[in-house]
């Protein structure tokens, strides 16, 4: 007995010791979703719009219900005839919040059937952009962070019965923040991803890693943990297809390493094998379609399973452009996807952060390989204590939420930040947790500087050292015209390693037409001859792994004001905003069609 208390202390102490390093709360450890008995929380919620704040001081009595009395004088009160849906951005479902960057409350009542020995989380795919989150009268915690999950355990909060969910959500821009002030999206707020209500047993699978090692073609390596009191279990991995039952037993912290040799058919873009993995442990079972595949980089070049490999991308934000919202369904994500298969890609960058899981995992089915960024984009206070830990804590959660994805390829830590010493100390260290928790894949970051001199473009950054692969944006032939001519250009590296072009692009408006030369912008036919000029000087640059067009489909942005060819929308999509294909889009859909 003593025993046992001396051991629940000891991991209490080093999950404390871990929250404390990490920045993270207990309450973040996550229940993983699949197959896990759950009750989606989407629909209609309750709101309030609440542009100063007034709730700050009420939330205390927002639980309850207003009086049955149309003339009760409670001013601040949820009412049921005044909803928002979710999951879904608060901007687009309603025209007066079309920009609106501030608090909004929702609230959700659910009935509870409390089950002895079982454990209830509140699970959240992505809430944008602050969320505080109460049940009834008690605040359960709050999370910063606008693209990734976070949980809350209500185990011991909840009553049987009626419960009140209640959030303020706000998405008031911070100059501390990861993004920062200034962004070219649409600051979509609200609960923008699935909410769920997730049960769990009292010991169960709170994290798995099963990947192959790094290097290796056949032998998978990784751990399992368990979260509860029982910490000491026999576990067990099975794929049933591939005649794998391996066992092993946790140790005193819930942790098992796996290590298993086998052939495996490998996963890749003419191949998006995936295999049945089932997970056992002996209170808890988790079952999953999980791929293998080896990453690396030689010399210049992108490995996959073996074979260098020209990553043929496409950018794209988590925008639904032909409805002006924020996408976030699973027909949403085969709209973006199909459209990138039928433009001949094998790879995407989900710019400018880590998008819905719906994207991540049916790419993964659908062959594509995947850069997944955090938003430290532009402007990010690289000298703030806050902001570094919360750069490191979205990285951390997705991570963790897409580890075992073997079609992400590339993580990358950062979009277009100015080099100087403290930024580059920042990006190294996000680099060095990057590799501590999964080193099986390769790490990059979108630069965006360059040294010119004449006609030799020189690609260097102390941050590169750090890096497995370069990404560089240009955005030649628009912003400032071709200085020189796109044939003339001579790309340099001082590294020897792979570089792939992270964006480059230039504005049109569908069925606006001009002439073929530079004076006619915002044509069609401009970007198109943009485009045969940015592969002209790409396909002169040796050390090139991989190109990605920005964007594949135009989008929203507030900054884009041009009264005629924007009007709040970046042009630079191959697609216009309903899909109609550009004069550009069969120019780069040729370049891809002739590499193999
Ligand atoms: C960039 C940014 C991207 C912008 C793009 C543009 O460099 O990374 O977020 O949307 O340029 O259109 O200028």
């Amino acid at each position: 007995m003593r025993l046992v208390k001396a051991l629940k202390r000891f991991c209490l102490i080093t999950m404390c010791f871990f929250a404390a390093i990490t920045g993270l709360k207990a309450q973040d450890f996550m229940v993983n979703i699949p197959n896990r008995s759950q009750i989606s929380l989407n629909g209609k919620w309750e709101c309030i719009i609440d542009p100063v704040d007034v709730g700050i001081k009420k939330w205390k009595s927002l639980y309850k219900d207003v009086p049955n009395n149309k003339d009760h004088r409670t001013e601040y009160a949820f009412i049921s005839s005044n909803t928002l849906n979710v999951p879904g951005d608060f901007n687009s479902q309603r025209p007066e919040l079309k920009f609106y960057e501030s608090t909004v409350w929702y609230k959700k009542v659910i009935n509870v059937k409390k089950k002895k020995g079982k454990r209830l989380f509140l699970y959240f795919d992505a809430v944008n952009y602050v969320s505080d989150v109460f049940l009834n009268s008690e605040k359960l915690g709050s999370h910063e962070g606008g693209f990734t999950p976070f949980q809350f355990e209500i185990t011991n909060k909840v009553k049987d019965g009626e419960n009140a969910i209640i959030i303020r959500v706000n998405n008031r821009r911070q100059k501390e923040g990861v993004p920062a002030l200034g962004y070219d999206w649409v600051n979509y707020g609200g609960i923008t991803r699935d909410v769920r209500l997730v049960e769990t047993n009292e010991t169960f699978i709170e994290d798995y890693f099963v990947q192959l090692k790094k290097g290796s073609g056949k032998r998978i390596e990784g751990y399992i943990q368990l979260n509860g009191s029982k910490l000491l279990q026999k576990i067990s991995i099975k794929i049933p297809e591939a005649k794998i039952n391996h066992t092993a037993t946790t140790d005193h912290k819930g942790n098992a390493k796996i290590s298993i040799d086998k052939k495996l058919e490998l996963w890749s873009p003419s191949n998006p094998k995936l295999y049945r993995v089932i997970i056992q442990s002996e209170t808890d079972s988790i079952e999953e379609h999980i791929g293998f595949r080896s990453i690396s980089t030689n010399g210049t070049e992108i490995i996959l399973n073996g074979q260098p490999i020209f990553l043929k991308g496409v950018n794209f934000h988590e925008e639904a452009s032909e409805r002006a919202s924020r996408a976030y369904t699973k027909e949403d994500a085969k709209k973006h996807l199909n459209m990138a298969q039928e433009l001949g890609c094998n790879f995407i960058r989900t710019a400018h952060y880590p998008q819905n899981e719906y994207v991540v995992r049916l790419a993964e089915e659908m062959g594509f390989m995947l850069w997944e960024e955090i938003p430290v984009f532009q402007g990010i206070s690289f000298g703030n204590k806050k902001t570094v830990t919360l750069a490191n804590k979205q990285l951390t959660e997705m991570l963790r939420r897409d580890k075992n994805r073997c079609a992400v390829i590339i993580w990358s830590v950062s979009n277009e930040t100015y080099p100087n010493h403290t930024r580059t100390s920042v990006l190294k260290s996000l680099v060095d947790s990057c590799r501590v928790i999964d080193n099986t894949r390769l790490v990059s970051t979108a630069l965006n500087k360059y040294e010119k001199k004449g006609n030799v473009f020189t690609i260097k950054d102390d941050l590169i050292e750090a890096l497995d692969v370069i990404g560089m944006n240009q955005y030649l032939g628009w912003y400032n015209g071709w200085t020189v001519s796109p044939e003339d250009i001579v790309w340099k590296s001082e590294y020897n390693k792979p570089l792939i072009i992270s964006e480059f692009g230039a504005e049109a408006l569908y069925g606006h037409h001009g002439s073929n030369d530079d004076t006619s912008s915002w044509s069609e036919e401009f970007q198109e001859t943009f485009y045969r000029k940015q592969i002209t000087m790409q396909k002169n640059i040796p050390f090139l792994s991989g190109t990605c067009p920005w964007t594949l489909i135009d989008f929203r942005s507030p900054l884009r004001l041009h009264p005629i060819y924007q009007d709040y929308w970046n042009r630079k999509g191959l697609l216009s905003e309903q899909g109609y294909r550009k004069k550009a889009w069969y120019v780069m859909k040729a370049y891809y069609d002739t590499i193999k």
